[in-house]
């Protein structure tokens, strides 16, 4: 398919999600890279941030200074974070036909803050109708990793002496319970999520991603 048919086609929103470690950034790079290898235009971005005004609430966020606040009051500054990130960010790239691959996007807070928070379903579909407006991802790639694998693939990037960040440094069973909330969004919502197995080499799940994009979002046309 041409660059100009490629073109035509209307710009796709791709959310990436999963545990501490499971490999969101490293697939969030290689597969905006690869849609632009495609002729697609694409950008990545990340939450919580993507935007100057959403950093600075990751900032805050990841340094533990909010958690008094409790998972209520975090879920209304990650909704706040992710009100800028689609404003300045993801609803202007979309309008302009460039395809948007995010690192976490609202199902971060439906499994961190929603499940092991234990806020109630109403209060976060309430959160996500003020946050998210009309938009949705077209597609949401769930990275399924045993958590202590997860775990120690982020403490050997973080390297020796630099401290783990506020949720990283939960308990192995906080991990556990975040794998399972993944699966259950994966199990619930199957026209919108792919589980991913992410126990593989990178090539092989930049592999697996690229050929759920391939088959959800391009037809077949791109997979090889
Ligand atoms: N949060 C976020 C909420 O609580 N609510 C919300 O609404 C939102 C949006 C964000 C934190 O905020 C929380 C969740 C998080 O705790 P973060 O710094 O963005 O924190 O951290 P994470 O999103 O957890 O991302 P990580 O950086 O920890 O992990 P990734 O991005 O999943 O993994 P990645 O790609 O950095 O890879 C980790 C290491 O593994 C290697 C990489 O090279 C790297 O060294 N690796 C592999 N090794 C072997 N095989 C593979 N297949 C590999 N893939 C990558």
């Amino acid at each position: 398919m041409s660059a100009m048919q490629e073109s035509a086609r209307p710009a796709r929103f791709i959310t990436l999600e999963g545990g501490e470690g499971v490999g969101k950034s490293t697939q969030a790079l290689r597969l905006a890279e690869r849609l632009r290898q495609s002729g697609i235009d694409a950008i990545e971005t990340r939450e919580p941030g993507g935007s100057p005004g959403a950093e600075m609430l990751r900032d805050l966020l990841l340094s533990g200074r909010t958690r008094e606040l409790g998972a209520k009051g975090e879920a209304i500054l990650f909704a706040a974070a992710r009100i800028d990130h689609i404003d300045q960010k993801i609803a202007p790239a979309l309008a302009a036909g460039t395809w948007v691959v995010s690192d976490r996007f609202a199902d971060s807070t439906r499994a961190y803050q929603g499940t092991l928070g234990g806020l109630d379903a109403g209060f976060l579909r309430a959160l996500e109708r003020v946050a998210l407006g009309d938009l949705r991802p077209d597609l949401t790639l769930i990275l399924d990793l045993p958590a202590e694998v997860g775990l120690a693939r982020a403490a050997a990037r973080r390297g020796a002496g630099v401290a783990s960040d506020r949720f990283e440094a939960e308990s192995l069973a906080f991990h556990e319970a975040l794998r399972k909330a993944y699966r259950d969004i994966a199990a619930a919502e199957p026209q919108r999520c792919v589980l991913v197995d992410a126990t593989r080499s990178e090539d092989e799940v930049a592999q697996a991603i690229w050929d759920a994009v391939s088959y959800r979002l391009l037809g077949s046309t791109h997979a090889a």
